[in-house]
């Protein structure tokens, strides 16, 4: 694997799903692969989950690792080509990305959809100047349209937990009072439309998420029809995609409750985290058995790992 950017980098993704499973068995079966090799993590924005897990999978494979917050400690990077620099943009990204790939043999990056210009967003101009300039693999710790990291853990969760060969997922949305990304709800609903389960997405009107992630799927906005006999609830607010960045009003009422968990098949809880109390989610559910969401975390560490050792192999 090249890089690590979308699904569509990866060619069998049920056998990556499988190696993670196999790496969480044993997690220093390739302790040497990564020896003398140096992996990058560049974070734009906040981050617990991915940079613990990325760290520690790097880790595992013998990589040495190297970890920059780029947005609060670095020189303001110029993303735009063919632009007079007199502005408050001290580097260029051409000249940045370059030279951490003299430093670092995969690059990872994290930078969120800023959620003012949509066609901006989605053309993903972070990640493709780190893939054109770097000279390097490049690993997405989330994108402005995507966080296949997570998606990967969610899949490897999903298959431990599952009891049916075919069990009926459903992605919904839940209130915030924050406009959020669509990254997480995007690749969440490419990866699942990658396999063969049930998929419902659940959401508010004007919510629907991008119909090249949908796919697909069901999309509903009646929240306690998706639930009915639901073996997963994966829950996630997002931002409008339609009126782009915006926090509609209303709609406080879609926040996951023990009377709508009461609706499924017994459902498993799930949420890629950070997740606020009393407003996506009621405190009895997320401290219920039915949750799982510290499971789902943990599992980023296999995650990373699989999609870090396929790149390394690559690399030779
Ligand atoms: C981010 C998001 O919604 O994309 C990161 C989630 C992994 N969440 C928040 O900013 C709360
Ligand atoms: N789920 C996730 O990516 O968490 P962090 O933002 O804390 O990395």
């Amino acid at each position: 694997m090249k890089h690590f950017i979308s699904p569509a980098d990866v060619t069998d993704i049920a056998q990556l799903v499988k190696e993670a499973a196999q790496l969480k068995a044993n997690p220093y079966a390739f302790s040497d692969l990564g020896k003398n090799k140096t992996i990058g993590l560049l974070f734009f924005n906040s981050s617990l989950r991915t940079r613990l897990s990325t760290q520690k999978a790097a880790t595992n494979l013998g990589m040495n690792v190297i970890v920059m917050n780029v947005d609060s400690d670095g020189w303001q990077l110029e993303m735009n080509d063919g632009v007079i620099m007199d502005g408050n943009k001290a580097e260029h990204i051409k000249e940045a990305a370059a030279v951490i790939g003299q430093y670092c043999d995969i690059i990872g990056v994290r930078a969120f959809a800023k959620l003012n210009n949509r066609k901006k967003d989605y053309q993903e101009m972070v990640m493709e100047k780190f893939r054109t300039y770097a000279g390097v693999p490049i690993v997405n710790l989330e994108s402005a349209t995507r966080h296949p990291c997570q998606s990967l853990t969610d899949l490897l969760t999903i298959q431990e937990l599952k009891t049916v060969e075919r069990p009926k997922i459903v992605l919904t949305w839940a209130p915030h009072v924050k406009a959020l990304p669509q990254a997480v709800a995007n690749s969440f609903a490419e990866w699942v439309n990658l396999t063969d389960y049930d998929f419902t997405i659940a959401n508010p009107e004007g919510y629907n998420l991008a119909p090249e992630f949908v796919g697909n799927a069901k999309v509903t906005h009646n929240q306690n029809e998706a639930f009915a006999n639901a073996d997963f609830i994966y829950a996630k607010n997002w931002s409008s995609y339609e009126h782009y960045g915006e926090v509609l009003p209303g709609n406080k009422d879609w926040q996951i409750t023990p009377e709508k968990m009461a609706l499924t098949n017994n459902a498993k809880f799930m949420h890629c985290l950070p997740v606020r109390r009393g407003l996506v989610v009621a405190d009895e559910v997320l401290d219920s058995l039915a949750s799982v969401v510290i499971q789902q975390a943990g599992n980023r560490v296999w995650a990373a790992q699989a999609a870090i050792k396929r790149v390394l192999e690559e690399l030779g």
